[in-house]
């Protein structure tokens, strides 16, 4: 998950996300003209995206959605106990917040949920149903790249703060910039504050590729819809049935690939450039990747978390893992018979 655009915005209430389209333009043509040719995955999610991937967390083969609730259901009553009373709840792509619901049940004493997504529309639609759901939180939904800085609203800068980052929405960035989302999240959420983060477990390579091939090919349509959403916002005339869905798992790299692979050679103009396709070749637009509950404690560690619980299902196909940011270690006063000379 690239952070290619540049612009920050924070949009408490509106349904825009400003200048957004500007930098998707940019960043589909500068993606459509490297090489390997790339998308970023943070463009799935338009409102058609956002209600795709609502059927793919209802799909028999997609377990991670089905797993990862059952963990929070069994330890609502722990992760409540987790957040300080009076506390902010900060989520981090929050989608349909569905699996906050189970937070905010068993949370009584908390004073808003500020859920962070780039899909504004679908973001808007989900806050108006929480606000009925919950009229004692304060709803505070920002509109934003949560991969750029953002700023949380006014309301909560002086309450404690709680991350919730379920999902494995992590596993969707290189895990360089996993860590560096990591050191961001800490900033956002500030010291001593705890983030409770959602991570795919490595599996059965049948079962993890059955989850990005489902038979009914809603899968398919969630990669396609970034195509469709080209020609939509963009006025490209891309012939969707010249591209095919693949997803496989990448063993050495320990990540599912998603890419639209060209069923023929073929030229796209795009914004007064034009873009060659050998047949068969592919924009490669998602990794996912999955890690075992120890590689991702050590990358935890190394954006200065510590990891303080891991729950797992019975499989062990999901992790939730509780972080906390390690105390800063106290400046080491320079020992005078080390003190640089000359
Ligand atoms: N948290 C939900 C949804 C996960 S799907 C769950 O666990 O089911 C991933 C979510 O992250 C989507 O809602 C998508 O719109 C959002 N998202 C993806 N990339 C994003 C980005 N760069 N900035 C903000 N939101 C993003
Ligand atoms: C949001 N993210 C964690 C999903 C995943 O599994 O990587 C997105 C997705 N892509 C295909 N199916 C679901």
């Amino acid at each position: 998950m690239t952070a290619l655009a540049r612009h920050v915005t924070t949009v408490a209430e509106s349904t825009e996300l400003s200048g957004s389209s500007a930098s998707f333009a940019a960043d589909v043509i500068a993606g459509l003209t490297a090489t390997p040719k790339r998308l970023s995955p943070k463009y799935f999610y338009d409102r058609a995206g956002s209600e795709l991937f609502e059927r793919i967390t209802e799909l028999p083969e997609y377990y991670p959605t089905r797993t990862e609730t059952g963990i929070l259901t069994e330890r609502a009553r722990d992760i409540a106990k987790l957040i300080p009373e009076g506390a902010a709840l900060i989520e981090f792509g929050s989608g349909s917040s569905t699996k906050t619901r189970i937070v905010l049940h068993e949370t009584k004493s908390l004073a808003a949920y500020v859920p962070v997504d780039i899909s504004a529309e679908f973001l808007s639609q989900q806050a108006g149903t929480l606000r009925a759901d919950f009229p004692k939180i304060k709803m505070l939904p920002v509109a934003a790249d949560f991969s750029e800085p953002f700023e949380l609203p006014g309301a909560v800068q002086q309450l404690p703060r709680a991350g919730f980052f379920p999902g494995s929405t992590i596993g969707n960035f290189e895990p360089h910039e996993a860590c560096a989302f990591l050191r961001h999240a800490a900033r956002v959420l500030g010291h001593g504050a705890v983030l409770i983060v959602g991570v795919d477990l490595v599996k059965d390579t049948g079962v993890l590729q059955r989850a990005y091939n489902d038979k009914q090919g809603v899968t398919a349509a969630f990669n396609l819809n970034l195509l469709k959403r080209i020609n939509s916002e963009l006025g490209a005339k891309i012939d969707l049935d010249s591209f095919e869905h693949h997803a496989f798992f990448n063993r050495e790299r320990s990540r599912i690939e998603m890419h639209l692979a060209s069923l023929k050679r073929q030229r796209l103009k795009l914004g007064g450039e034009c873009i060659d396709f050998r047949a068969g070749e592919t924009i490669h637009t998602e990794n996912s990747y999955k890690y075992t509950v120890e590689s991702f404690g050590a990358l935890a560690r190394g954006a200065g978390f510590v990891q303080t619980a891991v729950w797992t299902d019975a499989r062990s196909y999901f992790s939730v893992h509780v972080l906390t940011l390690r105390e800063e270690p106290a400046p080491t006063r320079p020992r005078p018979d080390l003190a640089a000379v000359g």
